[in-house]
């Protein structure tokens, strides 16, 4: 297996600002129509027109570990408020605090849009990602093809069976794996794609549409994490260990 990541960016006052990113891990025999769909997928861009794309291919070495895909809900939400609403009252049921949440939603919706993930405590609310204008990147995640066959007759049914469904929920699904992390909230940079989630172990990945108005650029994803969670062994697992969901 092999792990291909994109990203692309443009250079404005001497500031790198992230356009896309893609990652995953795929059979070798693929890497060309990959390498060929990231980078149209960069240089077709509703965040704009990237002047560096950066792709590596790697081999993909230690064996990867399996993790369950989450099980997929549509909610009905009909505005911005709705959603912090329905997303702050789902959180506080799994034991994320007010001032946490409030914490997050200070980084999502701020026009600043990093490259990662940030990571948050539960209960006091501390950011803990070593670099706060990157993030962490969870990367080397995939899935084998039949299961990818599987996951698309399911999505099909319920009528959200495109890339961008199942590359977010894959990334849902390795991070929620991570026993220290709690649950995620996440929503999409780009200014045409309103539909955001939150996902976690206990409530699965549930999709909320509306979570932003059309048109705007903040967007962002946060995980929530215990308290006296080893923040480095988390991010190893997160961007450098192999995980195939199934
Ligand atoms: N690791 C960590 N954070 C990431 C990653 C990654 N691999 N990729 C993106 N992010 C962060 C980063 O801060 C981006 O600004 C933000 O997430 C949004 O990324 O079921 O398209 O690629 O329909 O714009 C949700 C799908 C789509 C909901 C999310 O995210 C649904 C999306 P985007
Ligand atoms: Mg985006």
């Amino acid at each position: 297996m092999i792990s291909i990541r994109m990203r692309a960016s443009k250079t404005k006052n001497r500031r790198e600002h992230h356009i896309s990113g893609a990652e995953g891990i795929y059979e070798k025999s693929a890497i060309s129509k990959i390498v060929k769909a990231y980078t149209e997928r960069a240089l077709n861009h509703p965040r704009g027109k990237p002047d560096k794309i950066v792709i590596s291919i790697e081999d993909v070495k230690q064996k990867p570990k399996k993790a369950g895909i989450l099980p997929v809900k549509n909610l009905k939400c009909s505005s911005s408020d709705e959603a912090r609403n329905i997303i702050s009252q789902a959180l506080a049921n799994v034991g994320v605090s007010k001032r946490a949440v409030k914490n997050a939603f200070r980084i999502l919706t701020s026009t600043k849009t990093m490259r990662g993930a940030s990571l948050i405590l539960q209960e006091s609310g501390t950011r803990m990602e070593p670099d706060k204008e990157r993030g962490v990147r969870v990367s080397r995640l995939g899935i084998k093809k039949p299961d990818e066959k599987k996951l698309s007759k399911m999505l099909s049914r319920i009528k959200i069976n495109t890339d961008t469904v199942k590359e977010a929920l894959l990334l849902a699904s390795k991070t929620a794996s991570y026993p220290d992390i709690i649950a995620e909230i996440c929503i999409s940079d780009d200014p045409d794609y309103t539909t955001g989630y939150i996902s976690s172990k206990e409530f699965g990945y549930l999709r909320i549409p509306n979570i932003k108005n059309r048109g705007e650029m903040h967007g962002g994803r946060v995980f929530f994490v215990k308290e006296g969670v080893n923040i480095k062994m988390m991010i190893d697992y997160l961007e450098k260990i192999p995980v195939i969901m199934a």
